[in-house]
């Protein structure tokens, strides 16, 4: 299966930083950066590289916390199929992100994330790991598009 990444960096003011995805797979939603782990590339170097790339913030690969996986079919697109390794960056200060060819980032307040122009899996998950929790979660994503089915798996 293939590996992805996916990374949502917090400020000591307890906000969020999500990107406007601007092309290609995503276009339109808000999400954390990431993307694909590369051949020979640890799933926590490709987490550091996406975020530069993406929002030009740097951080070392000890500032990365693991707080779930969460597994993708798509009955549509099997290209599309990836388990998506979730890490958030806390507390984090220093430079805001910045707009790249890929993404907009800006900050937001916890009780304004923006669910309805963010993927429809969100929901189920993301309020959960900012209650502390870890998280393993499968979606199926029917030939529509739509969410099919949700299940939750066992955290350790
Ligand atoms: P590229 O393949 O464009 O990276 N990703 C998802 N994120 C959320 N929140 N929900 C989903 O539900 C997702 N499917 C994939 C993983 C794709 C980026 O999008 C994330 C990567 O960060 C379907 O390089």
């Amino acid at each position: 299966m293939r590996q992805s990444t996916l990374i949502f960096v917090m400020n000591p003011k307890e906000e969020i930083l999500l990107a406007m995805k601007k092309r290609g797979f995503g276009e339109g939603k808000w999400n954390g950066a990431g993307g694909k782990v590369e051949a020979g590339e640890t799933v926590e170097a490709a987490a550091v590289r996406e975020l530069r790339e993406e929002t030009g913030i740097d951080v070392p690969e000890s500032k990365l916390e693991s707080v779930g996986i969460l597994h993708f079919t798509f009955e549509g697109k099997p290209d599309w199929n990836q388990d998506v390794n979730v890490f958030f960056v806390r507390d984090y200060v220093g430079p805001d992100g910045i707009e790249t060819e890929e993404m907009r980032p800006e900050w937001f307040t916890l009780d304004k994330i923006p669910f309805d122009d963010m993927w429809a899996d969100d929901p189920y998950w993301l309020p959960r790991v900012l209650e502390g929790d870890k998280v393993d979660f499968s979606f199926t994503f029917d030939a529509d598009g739509d969410l099919a089915e949700v299940v939750e798996g066992y955290v350790g």
